[in-house]
Parts: structure tokens; C-alpha cells; sequence
């Protein structure tokens, strides 16, 4: 089986790499990424001489390139992850979230349908469901649940899932979704929340909580979403969403407060700052059906699963440190300097 990854060397994409690298040794893993801010080839550094691994740099967005992989490559698997993902940069500057996720989306489902493949798979995210009032614990998203988005990133992101569907619908492209919750673990860029905070307060720096803190995210350890995106292209019905989620709701203040307590450090670095705008109040996601359908449950708990993330960042600083020196110090400075 030849499968195009996009997006894998990010966070997730990375992550997933390796999963099917390891679980499919059989298998032909090429990894389609522009290298954006976002992207590190030094992550996938440990597959590069893996005969059955091929890495090529290019843009989702530049049809010419994606029709010559297509052509070269023939994927019977293409599984989607490349776009812009910060909700924050979403704000600053929405355009290239449109570009990336929504045409970049387009136009590697239009080489789908001129080549021909089996599945196409778009990783998307539970954000587009919008979010749930904290005083109502009994709600959670299903994937009845209507789209309602807050920020650029969440709309864009939903307007590729409508594309995705449509695709299916009007093409017959055998297309299948999953809308995931918020995942943490190793190689997770530093701009998002779990990695900022372990990486400022190592280096005993103010961590800038937005808002009251109360804000509460669903979090899946990453290697749980691979395997279930893993057992979505194989045993997932053509034209499904699927939504991924270990119901495990903390609150951002919460996490904080944990990483720190982890590290023995003072609760006195935490800086409450302006929150984000648009800020979406709670997220929980309802997976039975993925679990009902395809046998999928979470197997890290959030308590074996946050110290060791905590313990990878402590382990791997040669992959963070030149990521926080270059860049990302102007980053820091100007999204956060008059919060
Ligand atoms: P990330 O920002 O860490 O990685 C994105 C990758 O895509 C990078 O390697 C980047 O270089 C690449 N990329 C960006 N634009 C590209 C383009 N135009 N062409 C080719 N490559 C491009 O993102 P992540 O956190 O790993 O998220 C991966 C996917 O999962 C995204 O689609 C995101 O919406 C979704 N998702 C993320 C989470 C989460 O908690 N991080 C949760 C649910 C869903
Ligand atoms: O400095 C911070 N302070 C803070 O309080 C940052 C970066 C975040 N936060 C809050 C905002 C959120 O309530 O922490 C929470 C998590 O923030 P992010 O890490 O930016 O993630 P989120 O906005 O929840 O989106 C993530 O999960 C869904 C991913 O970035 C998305 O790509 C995914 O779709």
C-alpha cells in the first residue's frame, strides 16, 4: 500500500509517520510538506533511510507538484494533515489558513480524482463544531452535532470538510473525516499551550494564561489519534465522519498548574493575560461512535500521558531549543508582548 501523508513533519503528521512506519512495515509512507514554520525535517530524522520512506518538500497548494507526486507515486491512501493550525495566527492573519486549508484541500482531492485512489482521508478537528457553555456538562459534540465555528482556523477548516463531503457526494470520491479533540505529546511546536508552558517554565518564565483560565479543552495523547486514523482508512465507512476524543476535559488553569507542579515550579510564574478573541469556552467530544463502529479506545490516560510529554520536552531539548531561538522569539514578542 503506497500512502501520501501530508503535513508529516508537523506534530501530528510526524507522530503519525512513525505509527504507520512501525505498524505496517510493509507499507509505502511518502510525505508530502512545504516545511511552513510549523514543519521539521530534523523530527523525521530517524525515518529519512527507511527504504520505505520518501520525504519531498512542496506546497498542497501548488497543483503542478501534487500531480507529479500523484503521477510518480501512484498513493492508494492520500491522508490529509498539512495546514495552518494555530487558532491565535488564525487571528493575526487569516488568508493563508483560506489558501492552505481550504484550496490546498481542493486541489489534492482534484489529483485524487484524476488518479484514481482508495481512500482520501482529511484530518479535521472538533473546533468546528464551535463550543459548549461550561454550566452544561451534560453536552458533548457528536458528529450530528451542527458546524458553528469561531475563529478563521475553525471555519476554514470546517469550509474543507463541506468540500470534502461535497467531493464525495457530486465526484464519488471515497472520502472518510475524523474530527478530533486537542492532542499533546512529543514534537508538539511550542506556540500551543502544553509545549509553551513546560518549555517557559523551565526557563522560570511568566506563562501567559488567557482570559480567566477556565477555558476547557478535551485532550488525547497523540499516538491515540494516529491509531485511530490508522483504523479509519482501513475498516472506516466511504462518506463518515468520525469523531476522536478520550473524554478527558481539563481546564487550561488545571494543566498549567499540573506541568508546573511536575517540574517543581512556583505558581507564582502563571500571568493571567487579555484573552483570545472569539475564545472558545469548551470542548468535549462524544466518540462512541467510533468506538461503537470500529473498536477504537483511547489507551494513554491524560496522568501516564502528560509526564511523558513532560519528560520527552526535559529529554529532547536539541529539538526545541532551536526552534525557541530563532523566529519564534519575534513570534513571542508580538503576539504576547501587549497582552
Ligand atoms: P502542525 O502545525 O504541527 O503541522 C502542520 C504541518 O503542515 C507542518 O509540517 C507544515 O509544514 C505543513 N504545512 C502547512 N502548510 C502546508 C502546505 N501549504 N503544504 C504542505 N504542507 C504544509 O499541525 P498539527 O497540530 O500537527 O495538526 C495536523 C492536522 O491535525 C491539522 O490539519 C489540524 O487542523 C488537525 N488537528 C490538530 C489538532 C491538535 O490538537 N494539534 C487536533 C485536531 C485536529
Ligand atoms: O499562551 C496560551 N495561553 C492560553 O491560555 C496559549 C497558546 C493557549 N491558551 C489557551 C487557549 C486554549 O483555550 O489554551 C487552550 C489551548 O490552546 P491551543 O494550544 O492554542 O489550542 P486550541 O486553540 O485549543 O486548538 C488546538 O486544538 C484543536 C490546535 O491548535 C488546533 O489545531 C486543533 O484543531
Amino acid at each position: 500500500m503506497n500512502i501520501i501523508v501530508t503535513g508529516g513533519a508537523g506534530f501530528i503528521g510526524s507522530n503519525f509517520v512513525f505509527h504507520m512506519l512501525k505498524a505496517h512495515p510493509d507499507y509505502r509512507i511518502i510525505c508530502l510538506d512545504k516545511l511552513t514554520y510549523a514543519g521539521n525535517l530534523s523530527t523525521l530524522e530517524p525515518v529519512m533511510d527507511n527504504p520505505n520512506f520518501r520525504f519531498v518538500k512542496a506546497d498542497i497548494c501548488d497543483k503542478e507538484a501534487v500531480d507529479k507526486l500523484f503521477e510518480e507515486e501512484k498513493p492508494d491512501v492520500v491522508v490529509n494533515f498539512a495546514a495552518e493550525s494555530h487558532v491565535d495566527r488564525s487571528i493575526e492573519n487569516p488568508q493563508v489558513f483560506l489558501e492552505t486549508n481550504i484550496i490546498g484541500t481542493s486541489v489534492l482531492m482534484d489529483a485524487c480524482r484524476k488518479h484514481g485512489i482508495k481512500r482520501y482521508h482529511q484530518v479535521s478537528t472538533d473546533e468546528v463544531y464551535g463550543d459548549l457553555p461550561l454550566d452544561r456538562p451534560d453536552l458533548f459534540f457528536t458528529e450530528q452535532t451542527p458546524i458553528h465555528t469561531s475563529s478563521p482556523y475553525s471555519s476554514s477548516k470546517a469550509g474543507a470538510d463541506l468540500l470534502v463531503l461535497a467531493y464525495h457526494r457530486t465526484f464519488g470520491l471515497p472520502v472518510t473525516i475524523s474530527r478530533c479533540s486537542n492532542n499533546y505529546g512529543p514534537y508538539h511546536f511550542p506556540e500551543k499551550l502544553i509545549p509553551l508552558m513546560i518549555i517557559r517554565a523551565l526557563h522560570d518564565e511568566s506563562l501567559p494564561v488567557y482570559g480567566d483560565g477556565l477555558n476547557v479543552r478535551d485532550w488525547l495523547y497523540v499516538e491515540d489519534h494516529c491509531k485511530a486514523i490508522d483504523l479509519i482508512i482501513h475498516k472506516g465507512k466511504v462518506g463518515e465522519v468520525y469523531n476522536v476524543g478520550g473524554h478527558n476535559e481539563m481546564a487550561n488553569i488545571d494543566i498549567v498548574k499540573l506541568i508546573l507542579k511536575e517540574l517543581g515550579k512556583s505558581e507564582d510564574l502563571i500571568t493571567y493575560v487579555t484573552d483570545r478573541a472569539g475564545h472558545d469556552r469548551r470542548y468535549a467530544i462524544d466518540p462512541t461512535k467510533i468506538h461503537n463502529d470500529l473498536g477504537w479506545l483511547p489507551e494513554t490516560k491524560f496522568a501516564d500521558g502528560i509526564v511523558k510529554t513532560i519528560k520527552w520536552y526535559l529529554d529532547n531539548e536539541a529539538w526545541w531549543q532551536p526552534i525557541i531561538s530563532g523566529e519564534y522569539q519575534n513570534y513571542y514578542e508580538k503576539m504576547y508582548g501587549d497582552k
